[in-house]
């Protein structure tokens, strides 16, 4: 059964519990049938699917998956729908394997693709980890129509993840989120980097350190889903990682950045906004893993359609809606310089 898109916030919200005024806001809600696309959907034999890229061409969402074989290298793979809910048509080979025979930095694979509509190159730029043997780093791909591929190549050593490319210049530099780390590092921090040509980077510089100490995201986080652009600011969901007895957790906050000057973060939330809760969250490859990589925001009705891993197992959506986000923000404290 097709979901219309605009039913989906309303039919969402259906679902979603009643929110005592004295208890946190529910910002992002569940589909509740999730997961949406699990190994078990998959036309080859795969072992995961999660951690997908999305994006709306027209009529269709095309999710760009991360697909784990049972080697425990991943490659990426397309699925087209027409809701962006149900009714998945996945290729029926990898669409984009690893392909380390030219490209080194690929030899265990293909990992977390993050999509972005460069306007002014009229094309998509893939920002991916390529697994190398000396450890993941940025790799930048770009199609037009999802079918063919051209590597840009590396644009970062090891270790190097979670980036993304924004959607339009500053000036007339690219700018790119990511996430170094290096030995010795006290932690793992966002940070951005311009570019003249999406290949030689520079001007690198810290945009948001991970926080100590008790915070839910002390030590390591990472960017989520590529910047998105509103008129108050670009949103960013990013990750925090509590490592604990028990494992690690990963939770989802966010920030606001300046719309013209993006090094500048106006709000960054105290608290995580949504965490593994679910079973197909809790247990998996890796319990305790919520880790959108692609969101799409449909312009008409307001709502953001977010595709997240569940548990590095399967793939799963929850809706959100940009004004409550937004609303949400505005309430946020502006962050603390350096670290806290
Ligand atoms: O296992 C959870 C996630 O771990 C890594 O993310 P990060 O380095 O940002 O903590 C990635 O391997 C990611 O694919 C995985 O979902």
């Amino acid at each position: 059964m097709n979901v219309r898109r605009e039913d989906l916030l309303k039919e969402n919200k259906m679902h979603r519990k009643p929110n005592p005024p004295s208890l946190h806001p529910v910002l992002l809600t569940r589909y509740h049938a999730n997961p949406i696309l699990t190994a078990n959907d998959w036309p080859y034999p795969a072992h995961s699917v999660f951690n997908a890229g999305a994006c709306q061409v027209g009529d269709e969402t095309i999710l760009l998956v991360r697909v784990e074989d049972r080697r425990g290298h991943s490659h990426l793979s397309v699925a087209r729908s027409q809701d962006g809910v149900t009714n998945w048509h996945i290729d029926p080979v990898p669409s984009f394997p690893a392909d380390p025979e030219h490209f080194a930095e690929e030899t265990w694979g293909v990992e977390d693709p993050r999509l972005t509509w460069i306007e002014d190159r009229k094309e998509w730029i893939i920002a991916y980890t390529a697994f190398s043997p000396s450890g993941p780093l940025v790799a930048l791909a770009s199609t037009t129509d999802f079918k063919t591929f051209s590597r840009l190549g590396p644009v970062m050593p090891p270790e190097d993840k979670d980036a993304a490319i924004f959607p339009r210049k500053f000036g007339n530099r690219y700018a790119m989120i990511h996430r170094p780390v290096s030995a010795g590092s006290s932690g793992a921090h966002i940070w951005l980097s311009f570019s003249p040509d999406l290949i030689h980077w520079g001007e690198h510089r810290v945009l948001m350190h991970a926080r100590q100490g008790a915070w839910w995201d002390a030590n390591k986080i990472g960017l989520s889903p590529p910047p998105m652009e509103t008129p108050e600011g670009w949103i960013i969901l990013y990750h925090g990682v509590r490592h604990t007895a028990g494992g690690c957790l990963y939770r989802l906050g966010l920030a606001l950045l300046d719309l013209e000057n993006p090094r500048k973060v106006l709000r960054r939330s105290d608290e995580w906004i949504f965490a593994a809760e679910m079973p197909y969250e809790r247990h998996g490859d890796v319990g305790d893993v919520v880790f959108p990589c692609g969101w799409i925001l449909d312009s008409d009705t307001g709502v953001i359609r977010i595709y997240y891993g569940g548990a590095d197992s399967c793939l799963a959506l929850a809706t959100a809606s940009v004004t409550e986000l937004l609303d949400y923000l505005r309430t946020c404290p502006e962050p603390r310089v350096g670290r806290a």
